[in-house]
């Protein structure tokens, strides 16, 4: 794969009005999203429940690329067809979770440390021949007053966006770097606004200094919103006006789009915030802004699927086109709630 392909597969992710399916969660993660539904977290169910995602008839329409958890990339439908086949056909591209989770930084408690790098090249070389065209690394930071993210573990996360990357870009695959501030906590818009602007600067140094192709990946990272238990509520509009201001200050413009997670937003809000920033701000920014989201995406439709049965199956799947219609729309600032 030559870089110029890398750069037409990063475009295409982020071409509007397309976005991303992320459904990566790894096993652990898809525990406790089965559990809020009362199922059990077994391999068939997890294989079933992907089925449902990826066989969403016309699902090619709203989204570009899907992000799969690397047990998926080799399973099949319960009448035998390879789950990336059925994407090929739908025009969608294939993407691979690559790193291995996260795990505690020494001296550092309550902060975590991404996990993947060691072995990534021949991990790569498995995912390419099984269709994928994409990868996606992510780190985790959480908010704790001043006190953290720490900058030695900014600092140690960036510098692992700084291995993965060029590791993907040399062994064929698109990276998308996926910093994410967490909205766990009380902290305020300002809080996040500055922590996501510190984790950015740092993160695209790295990239830099490793010599990164910018036109060849893709950035996935968090809206600028206050923690989850904080009490106070802020317009579309300041939401907007905060991240497309820290996004402006950090982000190189040879990036060819920006795709955001849904975190711990509802629907709704993570919906129209996207919404208002391409309404407001599409015209002068150089990246397009679009949407990787799971929660965002995923979550209605999998309260459906859940309660069983093949109208819930057909049903959960048609929320699954809603959703992603809905998104669609607010990558062009054209969503209405
Ligand atoms: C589906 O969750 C992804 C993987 O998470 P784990 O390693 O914890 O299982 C995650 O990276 C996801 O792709 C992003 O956070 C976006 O998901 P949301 O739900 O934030 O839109």
């Amino acid at each position: 794969m030559t870089q110029e392909d890398l750069e037409g597969i990063a475009r295409k992710l982020v071409k509007k009005p397309k976005g991303i399916l992320a459904m990566d969660e790894s096993s652990g993660t898809i525990k406790q999203r089965f559990e809020s539904v009362g199922l059990e977290n077994t391999a068939e169910n997890r294989r079933a429940y992907r089925e449902m995602l990826i066989t969403t008839p016309s699902l090619g329409e709203y989204i570009s690329g899907v992000i799969l958890f690397t047990e998926t990339l080799n399973q099949k439908t319960s009448d035998g067809k390879p789950f990336v086949e059925i994407l090929k056909e739908e025009g969608i591209i294939v993407g691979v979770k690559v790193d291995l989770g996260t795990r505690p930084y020494p001296n550092f408690p309550d902060e975590l440390v991404t996990d993947g790098i060691d072995g990534l090249a021949k991990r790569i070389a498995e995912y390419t021949q099984q269709g994928a065209k994409f990868a996606k690394c992510r780190a985790v930071f959480s908010i704790y007053g001043n006190e953290r993210p720490t900058k030695a573990v900014i600092n140690a996360n960036a510098q692992r966006f700084g291995e993965y990357a060029p590791i993907c870009q040399n062994e064929g695959l698109v990276p998308i770097v996926e910093p994410e501030v967490l909205m766990d906590g009380s902290h305020s818009l300002e809080d996040c606004m500055r922590v996501t602007y510190d984790v950015l600067s740092m993160v695209f140094n790295k990239l830099l200094e490793n010599r990164i192709n910018f036109k060849a990946m893709i950035l996935k990272t968090n809206i600028v919103v206050p923690g989850n238990e904080s009490k106070v509520s802020y317009s579309p509009d300041e939401v907007a006006e905060k991240t497309v201001r820290v996004l402006k200050s950090t982000v190189p413009e040879d990036i060819p789009g920006i795709a955001f997670l849904s975190g711990d937003l509802s629907d709704e809000d993570a919906t129209t915030y996207l919404n208002v920033m391409n309404q407001r701000y599409a015209i002068e920014l150089p990246w397009n802004l679009t949407f990787s989201f799971n929660r965002g995406l995923t979550r209605e439709p999998r309260k459906i699927w859940a309660q069983g049965g093949p109208d819930n199956f057909k049903n959960a799947q048609r929320m699954l086109l809603q959703r992603a219609k809905e998104t669609s729309l607010a990558t062009e600032g054209k969503y209405q709630a």
